[in-house]
């Protein structure tokens, strides 16, 4: 069986095979665990898949909001009754572009998930990448309707794209999550433009009362560089890599 087929027949079943991981998304300064973010993992009969495989599979199929609903409802499923008592905590999904170019969007809003995640107190935020910023206007609503329905809008992998700062400012994100290739670069000085790169941003995302998590952290040295810089938001394997559901409770209930 084909990648596309299993991957056809999974979204067709109401989602059977996807499984979301939860990675911790800790504040740096109190390091606690105040958020995660949900990434996806595939498994069926005939085995696993990568992410990067079967999230392409995903979009060339153009099942991308078909998939992100399914994911969504998940880890809502799997979240609510952990966090109760945990108001403020924030769950963070990647959104494809199409995703907020697809006019399905704005039916979440119906959805009893969301009313289950309110219940919860449970607040979601909204991955997309710089490159899905710049287009059109669709996108600019989907992203006001997001947050009139209380989700928060997070820029990914930012410095990989084309890091517009008009855009940026013009979108005022709620957070800026620094790709981990700048995360790499701190404490080893290989280029000082990407240096030169993160304080520009930092300096942006303070003036313009943005929120800054760092991605991809693996050492204490980075944690402390990091830390000196008051970055706001880390995770990494330093951390926790992400976990399915069961240890990611545990973590919950020990470490955070
Ligand atoms: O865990 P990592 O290997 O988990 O993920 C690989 C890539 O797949 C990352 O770029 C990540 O953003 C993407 N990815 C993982 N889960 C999802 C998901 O639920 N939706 C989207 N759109 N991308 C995802
Ligand atoms: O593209 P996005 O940022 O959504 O996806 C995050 C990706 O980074 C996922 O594949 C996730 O598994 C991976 N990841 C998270 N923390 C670390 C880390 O500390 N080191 C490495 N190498 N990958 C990480
Ligand atoms: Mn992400
Ligand atoms: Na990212």
């Amino acid at each position: 069986r084909s990648p596309a087929g299993r991957i056809r027949r999974a979204v067709a079943r109401g989602g059977a095979g996807f499984v979301p991981y939860y990675q911790p998304i800790m504040t740096l300064e109190a390091m606690e665990c105040q958020g995660c973010e949900v990434l996806a993992r595939f498994e069926d009969e005939y085995g696993k898949l990568y992410p990067d495989q079967f999230i392409a599979t995903i979009q060339e199929l153009g099942l991308t909001w078909e998939f992100t609903e399914i994911i969504i409802k998940k880890a809502l499923k799997d979240l609510s009754p952990l966090l109760a008592g945990r108001p403020g905590f924030k769950v963070a999904v990647n959104f494809f572009q199409a995703d907020l170019e697809d006019d399905r969007i704005q039916t979440v809003i119906g959805s009893p998930v969301f009313k289950l995640a309110a219940d919860a107190k449970i607040s979601l935020s909204c991955e997309i990448l710089e490159t899905g910023i710049r287009a059109g206007t669709s996108i600019a609503k989907s992203l006001e309707y997001l947050r009139s329905i209380g989700c928060s809008i997070a820029i990914d992998d930012f410095g990989t794209g084309y890091s517009n700062l008009a855009q940026v400012k013009a979108l005022k994100p709620d957070l800026i999550k620094i790709d981990k290739m700048f995360i790499d670069d701190l404490t080893h000085n290989s280029d000082t433009a990407r240096s030169a790169f993160i304080n520009v941003i930092l300096d942006l995302a303070s003036a313009q009362g943005i929120s800054v998590c760092a991605e991809g952290i693996e050492t204490m040295e980075q944690l402390a560089a990091l830390r000196n810089r008051s970055v706001d938001f880390g995770q990494g394997y330093f951390f926790a890599k992400p976990m399915p559901i069961q240890d990611f409770s545990l973590y919950l209930l020990e470490k955070a």
